[in-house]
């Protein structure tokens, strides 16, 4: 028996995926940046099967001054990249705190930089945060055959010999002081000299040897998979003479999957190996906006190297494994439809957790406004959930009774500069809809629709996502929602605006600036991929 999953198996904005396996069961982390909970865990029996079981950063006590301190942490900053492993019966994660700038928070800012939290249990609760003392972005952990820990990260080269040269370096870490000791070695600067940005280096021992997954290229379209090995885990690092070992960038812009790297390995319990990446499917042009997707690549082993995606060569549509399925595709496969509940591990809310800016009731929420807008660095009344599907709906129900000046609404959000609001406000003649447009800092509003309806009456707001194309409709009481403008998805990628995110669906409330103690209650939401 066998299984098959196609790729990639988590949609959406799922980067910078690490992976590691405890007996029978695979674990599964990725980035999450500015948006909380932080770091999404899921578990596998089957690696086709992928269900969410909680957070690493989830609780209220692991965040704030002496935390991680989401204050002031603009879009795409936050946490980056972080690494899953298993040893001594617990797991171990590293990730790194980044301010927009990949800044180190001078000037008497909250700390940032590398974190190590621990649990025994995956789903939680995980530890408070222990900073470690190192430079640079993408840390990893490895345990060699002595039992020594020694992490490992990327960071810009001092002195580079080319721009954008970033170097892996390498010191052991005293797991029970919680921090790095002894000398540093740099290991590795790329396969290609002149590539940018080695980094999500990960390290393993198989059969006596030492092996340096790293990426390079950056992000985008150069992304690379390149494999370094050496004898000891100080290296010297030896370049696989075929790398890079998996990269789509030689397939031009036309390609399904563009982007690929930053790979972790994994072998399951028959032996046989496994790679996670990321990657980004374009369309309605060079434009990706559910953001870098975790895919799985078979790999196999030949003369003392990894070989991915062997025979291919690059990411394969579908993957099979030499195992039944273990379990049905979860939530985060973008497998689940219609209602998401308000205990949905899928709810993200922007610098701060979802319970901080809503109440859960029934199958929605209570959504206090708040003063901070959607165009703020802040912790605005929002709750969102990834754009998983080229084609879905979000579709919500609120009552709110607003004063002046007050707006709810739904919002596809790529970052406080660049969102797409359905903005509704109540004046003296009724409802009114509009969708205002915030592109590079500025707003821009379209017409004000009516919407028939008391005072009382429910509104209905729907996203309804068609490839790019997005209408915006509202309507309030019994009527039809009617469509009050568009938004063009191309607008709002990390294409058009950088950035390191996929485009959110969410619902807000704003009072604007003024105080307030308006309440929207939120019915429910709904998130139905069509077709
Ligand atoms: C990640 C790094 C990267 O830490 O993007 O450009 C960062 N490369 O590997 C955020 O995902």
């Amino acid at each position: 028996m066998t299984a098959t999953v196609a790729n990639p198996v988590l949609p959406g904005c799922y980067p910078d995926p690490s992976v590691c396996r405890v007996g029978d069961w695979f674990y599964l982390v990725t980035s999450t940046f500015e948006y909380l909970p932080g770091l999404p865990v899921l578990r596998s029996r089957d690696l086709v099967t992928w269900e969410q079981v909680g957070h690493v950063v989830h609780r209220p006590e692991q965040l704030g001054p002496d935390g991680l301190d989401y204050a002031g942490i603009g879009a795409s900053g936050g946490l980056y990249a972080p690494t899953l492993r298993h040893h001594d019966g617990r797991f171990w994660l590293v990730c790194t705190l980044v301010d927009r700038d990949g800044g180190s928070g001078a000037g008497g800012r909250s700390r940032r930089g590398h974190v190590l939290m621990t649990a025994e249990d995956a789903a939680g609760p995980w530890s408070a945060p222990v900073w470690l003392d190192g430079d640079g972005i993408d840390p990893s952990l490895v345990v060699d055959e002595d039992g020594r820990w020694w992490f490992h990260a990327t960071r810009p080269v001092a002195e580079p010999a080319w721009p954008g040269q970033t170097e892996v370096w390498l010191r052991e870490l005293d797991p029970a002081a919680g921090r790095l000791v002894g000398p540093e070695h740099v290991l590795w600067t790329g396969a290609l000299h002149g590539a940018v940005w080695a980094e999500g280096p990960h390290l393993y021992r198989v059969d006596g040897a030492w092996y340096l997954v790293a990426a390079e290229g950056g992000t985008e379209h150069q992304h690379a998979v390149s494999v370094a090995r050496a004898d000891r885990v100080t290296g010297p690092y030896t370049g696989h003479a075929g790398n890079p070992v998996l990269t789509h960038r030689h397939l031009g812009r036309g390609s399904d999957v563009v982007g690929v790297g930053h790979a972790d390995l994994v072998e399951a319990a028959d032996g046989s190996w496994w790679a996670v990446a990321l990657g980004m499917r374009p369309y309605g042009g060079y434009h990706y906006p559910l953001g870098r997707e975790t895919f799985l690549v078979p790999v196999v082993w030949e003369d003392g190297w990894p070989v991915l995606a062997p025979g291919v060569g690059r990411v394969p549509a579908e993957v099979t494994v030499p195992w039944p399925a273990a379990g049905r595709p979860g939530a985060a496969q973008g497998a689940v439809s219609g209602v998401v509940p308000p205990d949905d591990l899928r709810w993200t809310a922007v610098r701060a957790l979802p319970a901080e800016v809503a109440r859960p009731v029934d199958d929605g929420w209570d959504l206090p406004l708040r003063p901070e807008t959607l165009a703020d660095v802040a912790a605005p009344a929002f709750l969102g959930l990834r754009l998983q599907h080229r084609t879905a709906d979000l579709r919500a129900t609120v009552t709110a009774a607003l004063a002046d000046g007050e707006e709810v609404g739904v919002a596809l959000r790529q970052s406080e500069d660049h969102h797409v609001r359905l903005a509704v406000t109540r004046g003296p003649g009724g409802w009114s809809a509009a969708v205002v447009h915030r592109d590079g800092g500025a707003d821009r509003a379209g017409a004000a629709v009516p919407l028939p309806g008391g005072p009382d009456a429910p509104l209905t707001l729907v996203l309804r996502v068609r490839g790019v194309d997005v209408d915006l409709l509202a309507g309030a009481g019994d009527a039809e929602p009617v469509v009050v403008g568009r938004a063009d998805l191309r607008t709002l990628d990390s294409v058009a605006t950088g950035g390191f995110l996929g485009v959110w669906l969410g619902l807000y409330g704003t009072s604007h600036g003024r105080p307030t103690g308006t309440v929207a209650r939120v019915a429910s939401v709904a998130y139905t991929p069509a077709g």
